[in-house]
């Protein structure tokens, strides 16, 4: 039995319903094995937590000064300072969306400042990207002249910088560059153009702290501002930083999920958001000395597994196979055959580090902002990158070492592998699917109906993979195509989505052009950084068809909401007008129809508030031509998206 939360109109699971539920055997197999291990997971603590505060899931809690806390109720409509409950739901909202702004800027500036290093000659690493370094040099009107690599990928650096930090007024070059001219008319009516990562943050903070901004649509706009920082410097700044560092990544065929573990390697998962360290340690991993002392230990060799976007970057690039994503970390050291997990930054859950004690797993932290009690830690600085080749080769020589002290009566690896392609970017979706103009002929002939991007993290409030892998499904049915990232890329690669086979499954049209063009009906496009790729797909093919985005036959699709990172994914689609489908309600109160007053047949009043009206009704959609739809059951989800998808064709007369 879950836990009903009436006034959200949604239920959550509990451990036997995700047991039942969650799509991939693995997983079931997994959770079963913990528990008669005696070990708990984020269920048991899930459970634990039940029932769950009212107040911060409907968003109706003010923490923003030592007055409180203060909970809106009908008793109390206002805090102690005054404040109303849409100015508390829309700062919280805000605050969350600058976290993950945070989260992805210091993921950016690892990324850029890995480049200056290498420009400077102070990191052993070589830049791979050099068509997008040429490609970003024409866009931003560099001059070139006779500059080498490195010095324009710095140039290049600098800029990514400036739009992380600049004070003043000027406008984000990236934005400036990549944005359709029709939104930044938009943004700019609308007064949101914003300064920088940086900037914005500082504005949302000081603007929702005690006795500040008490009007709720202005810092809406900030949130709209921020939203557009997010896109532009973090996001795009993080992905073209990695492509620049690591290259473009190319469609490769691998084999991912649980079963890519073997009982006589050594086990060794990387874990994170920002592979620089990793990329090093790959590189010692690979050395003859390694791999030797891997057999000394007994061990037939190594295996490198992936997990969260740390897994999904390295399976773009090198066909390293994934294994899982947040909510699966636990569920793989389970296993008892992670012999060690290098992490670096962002999603690390501490739950890992419960079960690892418990299994025998070593940890090893390699970022100074994701320092973990117990773990081994060696961090990577870009601006102190003297030790890397150094720590790199402690790091694999101390993973393989952990190797012997594996307690073996504990080892339980599901059998179960995954075919799959992955390493989509930008360029190889239009290349292979022979070009936007091409692109855009399919989707007006209705052999693809649509786009949607299935994105995000997952939640306990939903059953685990489950939403993303059901909505998939029917979007496939239904001829719309998916692009994918993150985590739950990880459980569409795990149920065999992303695998050319997975045309079977597709209506005829998607079928057939998955056949024509050899492309799985699911496009893994890398970390949640990458959701830039599907973004770009976007933003060309409007502009190939001469219409607005928001004219398209879009979506954004986040199934299991988790970080507070997904809040500014979907804006940042949203700001460009691509509707949002978001699979558990946000925290803002859920509009309940109420009787209406008086009536004698039973007749409602929509319920409404402030908030809620805003994204999820005529507010956004007014201002950005897209809006929110929220639904927590995913075979109602996908009858939102086709409905979507179906509205905007006949919009455009397909
Ligand atoms: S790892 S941000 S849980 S997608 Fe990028 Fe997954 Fe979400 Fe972390």
């Amino acid at each position: 039995m879950g836990y009903t939360y009436s006034y959200l109109n949604a239920e959550m699971p509990d451990k036997d319903e995700v047991t039942r539920k969650t799509p991939n055997d693995a997983t079931k197999q997994l959770i079963k094995k913990i528990s008669q291990d005696g070990n708990e997971t984020y269920l048991d603590r899930f459970a634990a937590q039940q029932p769950q505060c009212a107040f911060g899931l409907k968003g109706t809690c003010c923490r923003m000064c030592q007055w409180g806390p203060c909970r809106i109720t009908e008793k109390s409509p206002r805090g102690i300072c005054g404040r109303s409950q849409d100015e508390i739901v829309i700062s919280n909202i805000i605050r969350s969306l600058i976290s993950g702004l945070a989260a992805h800027a210091r993921h950016a500036h690892e990324i850029i400042y890995t480049i200056k290093g290498i420009a400077a000659g102070k990191l052993n690493l070589k830049l791979k990207g050099e068509k997008r370094v040429y490609e970003l040099a024409e866009k931003l009107g560099l001059n070139t002249g006779d500059k080498g690599l490195e010095e324009l990928a710095d140039n290049i650096a600098d800029i990514l910088v400036e739009d992380l930090n600049r004070m003043n007024a000027d406008n984000m070059t990236l934005l400036e560059a990549y944005a359709p001219e029709e939104r930044k008319r938009t943004w700019k009516e609308l007064g949101i153009l914003p300064r920088s990562a940086s900037y914005e943050i500082m504005e949302a903070l000081h603007m929702t702290t005690l006795g500040s901004c008490t009007d709720w649509k202005a810092i809406a706009s900030q949130e709209k501002r921020s939203a557009l920082a997010y896109c532009y410097s973090t996001l795009f700044g993080s992905s073209f930083a990695s492509e620049i560092l690591f290259g473009i990544p190319e469609p490769n065929e691998t084999i991912v999920n649980y079963g890519v573990l073997k009982e006589d390697h050594v086990n060794i998962l990387v874990h994170g958001h920002s592979p620089v360290m990793i990329e090093k340690v790959l590189e010692k991993i690979n050395l003859p000395e390694i791999q030797d002392l891997a057999k000394e230990y007994g061990a037939k060799g190594i295996v490198v597994g992936g997990l969260c976007c740390t897994g999904a970057e390295l399976l773009a690039r090198y066909g390293i196979p994934s294994v899982t994503n947040i909510l699966g970390q636990e569920f793989v050291i389970g296993t008892g055959a992670v012999d060690c997990v290098v992490v670096d930054m962002q999603c690390v859950i501490p739950g890992m580090k419960i079960l690892a004690d418990c299994y025998g797993t070593q940890i090893i932290t390699t970022c100074n902002s994701n320092r973990i009690p117990g773990a081994v830690h060696l961090p990577f600085d870009p601006e102190k990158p003297e030790t890397l080749d150094a720590d790199a080769y402690i790091i694999a020589k101390t993973a393989v070492e952990a190797y012997k002290n594996r307690d073996r009566s504990k080892i339980s690896i599901p059998d179960i592998t995954t075919k799959a392609v992955s390493g989509w970017s930008y360029e190889s979706i239009t290349q292979t699917l022979g070009g936007t103009d091409n692109i855009l002929k399919l989707l007006e002939s209705g052999r693809i109906k649509g786009i949607a991007t299935v994105v995000g993290c997952n939640t306990p409030k939903a059953v685990y993979e489950y939403n993303h892998v059901t909505i998939v499904k029917k979007l496939l049915e239904a001829d719309i195509l998916v692009t994918t990232t993150g985590c739950c890329s990880h459980a569409l690669l795990n149920a065999g989505l992303c695998n050319k086979e997975a045309s079977e499954l597709c209506g005829e049209g998607l079928k057939s052009v998955a056949e024509e063009y050899g492309i799985p009906p699911v496009l893994a496009v890398g970390g949640c950084v990458d959701n830039t790729r599907s973004l770009r797909l976007f933003i060309t093919l409007a502009n190939e068809a001469g219409k607005a985005i928001k004219d398209m036959p879009f979506m954004f699709v986040g199934p299991e909401p988790g970080n507070e990172k997904t809040v500014g994914q979907g804006l940042s689609f949203l700001m460009h007008g691509v509707s949002n489908l978001v699979g558990f309600p946000a925290p803002i109160p859920v509009p309940i129809p109420k009787p209406k007053e008086g009536a004698v047949d039973g007749e409602m009043d929509r319920g409404s508030n402030n908030i809620a009206d805003y994204f999820g009704g005529n507010g956004a959609l007014e201002e950005l031509g897209a809006k929110i739809y929220t639904e927590p059951y995913p075979e109602a989800a996908a009858q939102i998206i086709k409905m979507h998808i179906k509205r905007k064709r006949n919009g455009l007369g397909w």
